[in-house]
């Protein structure tokens, strides 16, 4: 059994377990849940970085970070149509802006969480915001409908905007119209999507 440390609000571990859910693995992962501001669960992190989500095999090798777990999930399960081999560079890079997204999201929510009201620096908010619009204009120009099967570049994306639903309470929607309908396909195809819901 495969162990991943991750927790509910994380957006690059749901990005994982819709991974491991879409290629049908989900049953050989146990979760186990971290909570990176109570100091004694983090000490169960494995990770080096202690960060989420880390993946531990069997034999104690550990696999990080989100995107190299997705890619060894879909090695894993032999669900080569998840990254296609035709255009994987184009597949990687949709998902690695769409992983810029989370992460400039992200680093606007630890703005606001870890540094005191008057350390907040505006500046550095709007340069994060920035890179969140950019990627997401850049996304809609380039993002792809959904087929059968999510690919990995799709399921990033909708970690995103996952994300960005549940920390900035969706105000991307009204500029972001086409994506916000992506997202609906997405949520309707996609049972893992709504069963890792952090606000439900
Ligand atoms: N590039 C990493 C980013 C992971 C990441 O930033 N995780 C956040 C939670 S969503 C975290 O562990 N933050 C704790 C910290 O940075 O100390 C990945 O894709 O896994």
């Amino acid at each position: 059994m495969m162990r991943l440390y991750s927790s509910p609000p994380s957006p690059f571990g749901r990005k994982v377990k819709m991974t491991a859910a879409i290629c049908g693995v989900k049953s050989d992962i146990e979760i186990i849940s971290i909570d990176g501001n109570d100091p004694k669960s983090a000490e169960l992190n494995p990770s080096p970085l202690n960060k989420i989500p880390v993946l531990a095999l069997e034999n104690g090798d550990i696999i990080a970070d989100s995107r190299v777990i997705c890619e060894h999930l879909i090695d894993y399960s032999g669900r080569t149509e998840i990254l296609p081999a035709d255009n994987r560079v184009a597949y990687l890079t949709r998902a690695a802006v769409a992983d810029g997204v989370t992460e400039a999201a992200l680093l606007m929510v630890y703005e606001r969480r870890f540094r005191s009201k008057d350390q907040i620096n505006a500046e550095w908010l709007n340069r994060q915001n920035r890179k969140v619009l950019g990627g997401l204009e850049w996304l809609s120009a380039h993002c792809q409908p959904i087929d059968t099967t999510p690919t990995l570049d799709q399921i990033t994306l909708a970690a995103a905007l996952g994300y960005l639903d549940f920390r900035f309470a969706g105000e991307w929607r009204t500029r972001f119209k086409e994506l916000a309908l992506w997202l609906t396909q997405y949520q309707q195809m996609v049972p893992s999507f709504r069963a890792t819901d952090p606000s439900a």
